[in-house]
């Protein structure tokens, strides 16, 4: 059992995994978290880095920093997304490794699986195929730091493994419009529409592809549960490269979208708007190997929905004006 006493970094603190990690290991009884602000620390930066691991020398780190964002965002700043994921991976996971850190846990995300993997998707479907293209830049920066954290677990026994999180939504979410995921751009949306009296609401694509959607805090629970109890070689030792987090079930992206317009409250009509890509049709994780460990998520769709907008409610409109994490 981690002692409480542990001092653990969580790189990314003040985005919406990384203060859902806060809060979850706050209220699990850890003291002493390290949780600079990216303005403190630059991720992207080797020698920030080695400063810091080399000053604040800390036991555990959590990797939840990383450039994300919608469908239209990774598409757009395709440099971006893999230049700044890359170097974040590397320049922690690196220090992690010169600076002796017991355990290193590494987050990404559903969309390192290829375009056309067999549902659900097993930790096995890893490269196994072509990725989808709206995501790829950020795709392949993930699978860098799933094979970052395996590779110095082979050569140097590091204690370093990766969780893969299906699509999330929680508090602390970008509500930006352009650059956002699908939950928190449709909240917004239908709430706008209903405060003017709109008589429709425009989504992207063909509201035909599926998602699996989980609420950050579950998220923040199986990291700590993880934590606790797998190691890398439970991992690396059993052919596979990291484990899968996610809640089991799919929506289409249609069903998601009435869900949300029934607990905003609005009254008016749904459009589709079918310039806008619809990505990967399908990305559903098998979340066997989790469960078996004992780990569940606890929250449904619709009441995460309800809290989220509630959520929303309290802080907009700086939640409307938030960057990406
Ligand atoms: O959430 P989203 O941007 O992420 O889009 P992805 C999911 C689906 O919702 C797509 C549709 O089919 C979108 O076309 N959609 C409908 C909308 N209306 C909207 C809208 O107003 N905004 C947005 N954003 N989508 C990202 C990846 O893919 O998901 C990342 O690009 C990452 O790499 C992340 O893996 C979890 O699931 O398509």
């Amino acid at each position: 059992m981690t002692s409480f006493d542990k001092k653990i970094f969580i790189a990314g603190a003040n985005g919406m995994v990384g203060s859902s990690v806060k809060r979850c290991f706050e209220s699990a009884g850890f003291t002493d978290l390290l949780t600079p602000s990216s303005n403190a620390l630059d991720l992207t930066d080797q020698k920030s880095v080695d400063e810091f691991f080399a000053h604040a020398e800390p036991e555990i780190v959590i990797i939840a920093a990383a450039k994300v964002g919608g469908i239209l965002a990774n598409n757009t700043y395709r440099a971006d997304f893999i230049y700044q994921n890359l170097m974040i991976e590397a320049n922690v996971i690196n220090a992690a490794f010169k600076s002796g850190v017991e355990k290193l846990v590494l987050l990404g995300s559903s969309c390192i699986y290829p375009k056309l993997a067999v549902q659900p998707m097993r930790e096995e479907e890893l490269l196994s195929g072509y990725l989808e293209f709206t995501n790829e830049p950020y795709a392949i920066a993930k699978i860098a730091g799933i094979k970052l954290c395996e590779s110095y677990y082979r050569q140097h026994g590091c204690n370093f493994y990766s969780l893969m999180p299906t699509n999330l939504y929680g508090p602390n979410d970008n509500f930006d419009l352009e650059t956002s995921h699908v939950i928190p751009a449709l909240m917004r949306k239908f709430h706008e529409a209903k405060e003017s009296g709109d008589a429709s609401v425009t989504i992207w694509g063909s509201g035909r592809p599926r998602r699996e959607f989980m609420h950050v805090d579950d998220l923040a629970a199986a990291i700590l549960f993880a934590m606790r109890i797998v190691e890398a070689k439970d991992i690396y030792e059993n052919g596979i490269s990291h484990l899968n987090i996610g809640t089991g079930s799919d929506v289409e992206i249609i069903e998601v979208a009435k869900l949300i317009k029934d607990v905003v409250g609005f009254d008016g009509e749904i459009t589709l708007d079918n310039s806008k890509p619809d990505g990967t049709i399908r990305k559903l994780l098998d979340v066997k190997r989790m469960h078996d460990l004992g780990w569940h998520h606890k929250i449904e769709l619709r009441h995460g929905l309800e809290e989220v907008y509630k959520w929303f409610l309290e802080h907009q409109p700086a939640a409307k004006d938030s960057a990406i994490a």
